[in-house]
Order: structure tokens, then sequence, then C-alpha cells
């Protein structure tokens, strides 16, 4: 390659940027016996015709890494296997969003378990939620990097870097368009006083957030996290500093973890080519581990949804006298009367107005 291209393409990768998460597909994870039953009805009627191959056998496992365009790591009953992508789910295909993702709930034909031949992934199941990047300019092309994610533990540190609500207010917002459950983890409480941040607190929990204090350091709160985690499938995200690796080394020591400074190497800009893997906690559940994720954005259409997501807003923008209300300029606006009552504090108001004017 010479030097022009091997430039334009650094160029096109470092305009790469995080700059969001793509809203969620809505529909519901089934458990699907009933896609079962037909395949195997048509596999039979193939095989009516080619008497050799054996009766399939479909197996509802997880895909934990996708290794290439077509191998893939699954973890089955218990068991990880790797597995061959079945050709049919290889097809190139401009909606990225069909492509096998870490965190998909598919079905191998486990026929070939024990044999030279691979198990193949044969169909992935309907997923709960999708989590992306989107390159910036005018067509924000979608990178698939997880799929079936439960939550995000936002995490933040009282100081050592300063707390930011604004950052964490962004966050509850990235969660929520995400379909992600945020928990906000606030670590370092060895060095600074609870009241400190008591007020927000009681915001966020009167608005329905979860909220655990802790401290890596003393150990403080990390049995309330553990159990937050349990049979979850968690993603740390958070600036770098606050703390993310302490805690996930101590919840989990000797954990195989990519460390941080890949994931801050690649918030630079740089490109990295590490996928995204779900590293099973020993309790239950997995960390969701991607360079891509942890700074995840948002889309440009946030700011639509924004208005009637941010965090303590629910309750009052039905009352706005116009739908699509911004709260900033319109009249008959309830949000900004709960502002003028001292429902929605000025602080969380402000945040707002810095969020939606840096979309
Ligand atoms: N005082 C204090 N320092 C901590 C605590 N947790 C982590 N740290 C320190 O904060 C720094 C950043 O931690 P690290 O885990 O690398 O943060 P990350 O960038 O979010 O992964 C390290 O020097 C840690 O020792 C804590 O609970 N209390
Ligand atoms: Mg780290
Ligand atoms: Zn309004």
């Amino acid at each position: 390659m010479n030097q022009r291209k091997r430039d334009k393409k650094k160029f096109v990768r470092q305009n790469l940027r995080i700059k969001n998460v793509g809203i969620d597909v809505l529909d519901s994870f089934v458990e699907h016996d009933i896609v079962e039953d037909k395949r195997s009805q048509k596999k039979l009627l193939e095989k009516s015709e080619v008497s050799q191959k054996s009766e399939t056998k479909l197996r509802r496992g997880r895909v934990i890494e996708v290794l290439s365009n077509n191998r893939c790591r699954v973890e089955v009953g218990g068991q990880v296997l790797e597995c061959a992508i079945g050709g049919r789910l290889k097809q190139i295909n401009y909606e990225t969003r069909s492509i096998i993702t870490a965190g998909d709930y598919v079905h191998v034909d486990i026929t070939n378990l024990g044999s030279t031949s691979m198990v193949q992934v044969e169909e992935i199941l309907p997923r709960s939620n999708v989590l992306s990047r989107f390159s910036e300019g005018s067509f924000q092309t979608e990178v698939v990097l997880a799929a079936n994610i439960d939550q995000v533990i936002i995490t933040a540190s009282i100081c050592e870097p300063d707390i930011n609500f604004n950052l964490i207010d962004r966050y509850l917002c990235r969660a929520a368009l995400a379909g992600l459950i945020p928990i906000i983890c606030i670590n370092k409480m060895d060095l600074a006083d609870d009241a400190f941040i008591a007020d927000e607190l009681t915001f966020y929990e009167d608005h329905g957030f979860q909220s655990i204090l802790v401290s890596a350091e003393t150990g403080r709160g990390m049995d309330a996290l553990k159990s937050a985690l349990i049979g979850k499938d968690s993603l740390f995200s958070g600036s770098s500093g606050t703390g993310k690796s302490t805690l996930i080394n101590r919840l989990e020591p000797g954990i195989n973890l990519r460390t941080g400074e890949v994931s801050d190497y690649n918030f630079k800009g740089m490109h990295t080519t590490t996928s995204t893997k779900l590293i099973p906690w020993s309790f239950g559940g997995h960390l969701v581990d991607s360079p891509g994720i942890k700074t995840f954005g948002l889309h440009r259409s946030a700011k639509d949804f924004i208005p009637r997501i941010f965090p303590g807003f629910d309750s009052y923008y039905i009352g706005c006298k116009f739908h699509n209300c911004t709260h900033i300029h319109e009249d008959g606006c309830a949000v900004k009367a709960a502002v003028m009552h001292d429902d929605i504090p000025q602080d969380r108001y402000e945040s707002y107005l810095n969020i939606m004017a840096s979309l």
C-alpha cells in the first residue's frame, strides 16, 4: 500500500470514533422451540432424500466472541465450543444488524460434536437489544458490538478524578437509548464523605435509578456490587481512572481481562481489531469486555429522544403543551415549570441543556 492510501485509511479509521448506540430492537427475546421444530421438520424432509446425514441436533447457545468471518466461540450448556458460522449466516449483507455478534443467542447444530467436523452455528435468535457504535459524517455507519446485554455499570469516582454528574447524565441517556439498565457505581468512597453527593443521589434514586457506593480500596459496597452483577451481562463504563479495572480485579481476582490501556488507546482514535468478549464471572453472568463499547456515543437521532428519556423528565414531559417539546424555549413546558418549583434541580436542567447543545 502506498503512503497516501495508508494515510487515507488511517484518517478514515480515526474518524470512526464512537458516536452512539443503536436504539434497541424492541422485540423481546423468545425461547424458540417453534423454530427448532420447524427446522428439524425441514431437515427431516431433506433427509429422506439425502439419507447419510444423521438427524440434526440443534442446541441453544450464546456467542461469547466472534473470532473471524467464519469462526466464533459459543457457550453451550456450560461448555465453550469453537464453532463454524453457517454459510447462510456468512452472506455479505449490508444490513450490519444481521451479522452474528458477541452476546447473540444462537442455535448450533451439535450433530458433529466429537467428530473432526466443526459444530456449526445455524441460526441467530431474536435480540433484545444491540449495542453499536457509529462512524462520524453524514452516513453514520453502524458497527454492531454486542447483543442482548443487560446492564451498564456507570462507574464514577467521588474524587481523583472528581465526580461529574453531567457525564453520569450522558451515560444514563445512552443506557436508556441502548435498552440497558443503568447502575450508578461511585468508587473511591474512602476519599470523601457521603454527604458530598447525597442530594444528587437522592434525585437519581427518587427517579428509579440504583446507585451503589463502593471503595475498591476498603471493600465497602463490594458485596452490593457483586449482587447486582450476578446472572447479568454487565458492561463497565466510565472515565479512565475511576477504578473500573481495580473493581473488576477485586470482584474476580485473576480475571483474564484486556487492560484498560487497550480501551484508552482506542479512545484516542487508534484502531484496534480486538472484538467484544463476554467473560463469564465465576458467580454467574458475564463481564462485557469491549474496547469499542467503553465510550459508547450517541447517534444524531438521539436528540429527538433525550427530551423524554433524560433522568427525571419522564414524569413531566407528558404535561408539556407540545408533544415534541424540547423544554428549552417552548411555552407551556411542564419540565421548565418543574425546574421553577424545584421539583427538578437546576443542576440537572443545566446538565440537560448542555447535552442537547452538544448534539
Ligand atoms: N483511593 C482509592 N483509589 C482507588 C480505588 N479504586 C481504584 N483506585 C486507584 O485509581 C487508579 C485508577 O484505577 P483503574 O482501575 O486503573 O481505573 P480505570 O481507568 O477506570 O480502569 C489506580 O491508581 C487505583 O489504584 C479506591 O477505591 N480508592
Ligand atoms: Mg482500566
Ligand atoms: Zn417541555
